[in-house]
């Protein structure tokens, strides 16, 4: 083995002082793990045995990158240095059956030598947006780019750069997981001090769930282990076809399957039952669920007392009632492995009734579920009794009309989810793309906590995802970003030039691993935010939607052509990507890129002093645990087959062990919000709750003009827009288009395969529509991921808004109302 070099002692000598593991970062990290999985069917061994090498080939392992979630390994097979062949790669013994693949994996190849690829980096002719282009040398883009940067850097500080991403790639080289955690894009930004501005999406699950409640989901394969199973607005068999494969396990062993969903999805088309809910009334479902098995005496009353906050005593400020309250001292425990500091032990105080005394909750026998308590004038409340009460409006009857779901129909569920568990609840954005979505989460935890449903084998209430541990001191190269936010912020930090106390004047602004214009939500303003920025550069491997937006284009290789370690993975298989190809046209990875600019800006430093590239992979893999447990960076060279050794028979199910109370919590005690920029924190984060979205809910009055609620799916033939031009899905799929229930489109006077106009005040498109009776009247769905040409005119994504939720920072990607009418312009 080499020597191990940690190229960040480099800067000890320049008193840059480095950070540590930021733990919200880590956890939120590990949510957008948490994205999707992928893949049919296993292998036949036909196709296995088209990934063979015959005679004058290579096989080289390494994966289709993007954020399916799958990250299935791939065989790249290679000839003469060129891409003849692909296949899912081989999964040691018993994980044989996790080997999985796609279509997309199938046609990566097209990607790769897709003639209209980013060749070589181009500065911008026209006026922005216009699309006239002219090829430039690397030497003039770098030296434009730092010119820019060196002067914004001079007269703005720091935070002057802003660096904006998605999900394109989580590798620890070149990615950008949480906006900022790689080796590449990590040190530059820490380094300089600036502005990171991180994906809108996905942030109701991972910030509620997994960041505040702290629950991970049980491993993958335990959906095999459930008898009941619900895709709970989620779309299994497409978009995490990855899981697909242990729903129809479970489905032979017996277990149910029920869809919630507006839409008839693939999911739902193999259902036992299917329920057509209002979009964004999930929330009061599940309070209504909770009512109906509280009167209804169905709940796991032991699972409550021992295994979940529902005894836990509440001050009337909110906060927990802990052993201190009654004159007992902290104690010390164990040092944290994130602090570095020694643990506080004061523990949470319930009522035993066994004793009809306020104890520790450890040494109660019977500890109340119900009941208001004084305590030396004090009133205690218990979680369970808050929580009751705070949402007890919500009965069957008040959550049908809100649902539009029959009462019987919402009884049922509620019956079948407290009796027929261990229930799997498959779930992602159907529950996240509306403004307030984030408190489905916690009502969700409610009726889990009510039932046992978490915890315990093939009881879940979403899936988890394996992260292999990564040394994230690799990443940082000083205090950290100078703001650490959202994308869809842009607009508001070009209009008020602060994100709190700070000063944030963005000068230059740097678009990489993310189709940020084509895929945020709020397009048009987003864009026009962008227009307010003095300078903008894009790296990508196509002219994205987003790439249009710049004034610099610079040329990204394909995965295949790139090495990178992908520590997420939902298999125990995190992907090193090795290198089959050399980098076609001029194209530079985002480290390489990087490099060159830290080295004319005097920053060389910051990457070592031109370290290779093992030496800075072995610097986010090398940790002192890595190397004892799993290897590290050796364990995935020379032809071997890296196991992620965190992924043990213990961590399949989540037993709670990522909560303050290691017990499963819907009650959070000191709601912080993900972005802080000194707004109000109202109460009701606290607890389960609804409230209606933004503007998608029936009785908006704007519905008098945009009757229809808007929604999207993940496309089974697109990692969001990639893949959006490879031929051979294009035969499949040839062009986005509308999905309108049939009721609707009669109304209208429009027939099936008509050109429609979708449009509300922000902005339209016209796009071929599909008649279907597979969707809720009053409901329309919106294509995800297709480019500005790909429609005839204007751009689905233009009628969703920029608004996000101050507390969670999700965005609306569903949330909004819309009209169709049918398009008198004839057929493109
Ligand atoms: N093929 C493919 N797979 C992917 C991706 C991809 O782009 N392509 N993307 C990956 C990523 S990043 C993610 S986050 C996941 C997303 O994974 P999923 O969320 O499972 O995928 P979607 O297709 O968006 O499914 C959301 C479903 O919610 C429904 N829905 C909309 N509004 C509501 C509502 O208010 N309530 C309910 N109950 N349902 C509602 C929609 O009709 C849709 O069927 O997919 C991942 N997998
Ligand atoms: N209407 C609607 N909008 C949605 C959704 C929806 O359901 N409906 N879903 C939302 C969700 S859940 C998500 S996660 C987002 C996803 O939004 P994005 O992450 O923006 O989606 P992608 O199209 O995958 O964009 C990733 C880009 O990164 C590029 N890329 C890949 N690898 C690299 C690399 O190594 N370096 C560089 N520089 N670039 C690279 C790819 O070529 C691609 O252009 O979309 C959201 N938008
Ligand atoms: S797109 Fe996803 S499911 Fe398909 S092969 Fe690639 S990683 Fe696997
Ligand atoms: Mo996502």
């Amino acid at each position: 083995m080499s020597e191990v070099k940690d190229p960040t002692k480099a800067l000890e000598s320049t008193g840059i002082t480095r950070r540590g593991f930021l733990k919200t970062t880590g956890a939120a990290a590990l949510g957008a793990g948490a994205v999707a999985m992928g893949g049919l069917a296993p292998m036949t061994k036909a196709e296995a045995a088209d990934a063979a090498a015959t005679e004058g080939e290579t096989i080289v392992r390494t994966s289709c990158r993007g954020n399916c979630g799958s990250k299935c390994p791939t065989n790249v097979v290679v000839r003469d240095g060129k891409v003849v062949r692909v296949a899912a790669a081989e999964l040691p013994g018993d994980d044989a059956p996790r080997r999985r693949f796609c279509v997309k994996g199938y046609t990566q190849p097209q990607r790769v030598y897709d003639p209209d690829r980013l060749k070589y980096p181009m500065k911008r002719t026209g006026e922005r947006g216009e699309g006239q282009w002219e090829r430039i040398s690397w030497d003039e883009a770098i030296d434009t780019i730092v010119g820019k940067m060196g002067a914004a850097v001079q007269e703005a500080g720091g935070t002057s750069i802003a660096f904006w991403s998605s999900y394109g790639s989580y590798g620890v080289l070149n990615g950008q997981m949480a906006g900022y955690m790689s080796v590449g894009y990590g040190r530059m930004i820490t380094a300089l001090g600036a502005t990171v501005l991180g994906a809108g999406a996905d942030y109701a699950q991972i910030y509620e769930q997994s960041t505040l409640l702290g629950i991970s989901g049980n491993d993958t394969a335990d959906i095999a282990n459930a008898k009941t199973i619900m895709a709970w607005g989620g779309n299994p068999a497409e978009a995490y076809i990855h899981d697909w494969h242990y729903v129809c396990d479970a489905r032979e062993n017996g277990a149910k399957l029920i869809t919630i969903d507006p839409q008839f999805t693939a999911s739902a088309a193999h259902s036992d039952i299917y329920v057509p809910i209002r979009p964004a009334t999930d929330g009061a479902l599940m309070l209504g669920m909770a009512n109906y098995i509280i009167d209804n005496e169905l709940m796991d009353t032991d699972f409550m007392k021992a295994k979940t906050v529902s005894p836990f005593l509440i001050k009337e400020d909110g906060t927990y009632f802990r052993m201190s309250d009654m004159g007992v001292e902290p104690t010390e425990g164990p040092v944290s492995p994130t602090t570095g500091k020694p643990t506080v032990i004061n523990p949470n105080v319930v009522w035993d009734n066994a004793t009809g005394a306020l104890v520790a909750a450890a040494s109660a026998t019977d500890p109340a579920l119900e009941g208001v308590f004084d305590y030396q004038g004090q009133t205690l409340t218990t979680v369970f009794q808050k929580t009751k009460d705070s949402t007890k409006e919500y009965t069957v009857e008040k959550a049908s009309e809100i649902c539009d779901i029959p009462v019987e129909t919402i009884e049922n569920l509620a019956r079948i989810y407290a009796t027929e568990g261990p229930v799997a609840v498959l779930t992602f954005q159907g529950l996240g793309h509306h403004v307030n979505s984030h408190h489905n989460y916690k009502n969700l935890a409610y009726i889990a906590a009510l039932t046992g449903n978490a915890g315990k084998p093939g009881a879940m209430m979403t899936r988890g995802s394996g992260m292999y541990p990564f040394n994230a001191k690799a990443y940082f190269m000083g205090m950290g970003p100078g703001v650490n936010t959202t994308g869809m912020y842009l607009p508001k930090l070009m209009e008020e030039k602060k994100w709190g106390q700070k000063d944030v004047d963005i000068r230059v602004l740097w678009m990489a691993n993310g189709n940020v214009l084509s895929c945020e939500s709020g397009r048009q303003e987003l864009i026009e935010a962008v227009k307010k920025v003095d300078f903008v550069v894009c790296a990508d491997v196509n002219m994205t939607d987003s790439a249009q937006w710049a004034d610099i284009v610079l040329p990204s290789p394909h995965a295949y052509e790139t090495e990178d370690f992908d520590p997420v993975c939902a298999t125990p298989y995190p992907t090193y990507y090795h290198k089959a190809i050399d980098p076609l046209y001029e194209c530079k990875t985002d480290l390489e890129i990087l490099q060159l600019i830290a080295e004319k800006m005097g920053m060389s430093k910051i990457y070592g002093d031109g370290a290779s590239t093992e030496d800075l992979m072995r610097a986010a893999m090398d940790s002192a645990a890595n190397l004892k447990f799993g290897g590290g960076y050796d364990a995935f060279q020379d032809g071997k087959v890296g196991r992620n050794y965190t992924h043990t028979p213990a961590s399949l199910v989540d037993t709670f062990k990522g909560t303050a109370s290691q017990r499963l919590e819907y009650y959070i005690e000191k709601p912080a919000p993900r972005n802080n920029f000194g707004q109000e924190v109202h109460d009701y984060e606290r607890l389960p709750y609804y409230e209606h979205a933004n503007e998608s809910y029936w009785e908006n009055p704007l519905r008098e003009k945009y009757p229809l609620m808007g929604c999207s799916q993940h496309n089974k033939y697109h990692v969001h827009s990639q893949c959006a031009y490879t031929p051979v899905l294009r035969e499949i799929e040839p062009e986005p288009t509308l999905k309108v229930n049939a009721s609707d489109a009669a109304e209208r006077g429009i027939s099936q395969g008509d050109y429609v106009r979708v449009f509300n005040d922000r902005g339209y498109a016209v796009l071929k529509v599909v008649v279907t009776e597979g969707i809720k009247p009053g409901v329309v769905s919106i294509p995800h991921g297709f480019q500005a040409d790909q429609f005839v005119e204007g751009h689905t994504q233009d009628l969703t808004n920029v608004v996000m939720n101050d507390f969670c920072s999700n965005s609306s990607f569903y949330d909004f109302l819309c009209e169709v009418e049918k398009y008198e312009g004839g057929e493109r």
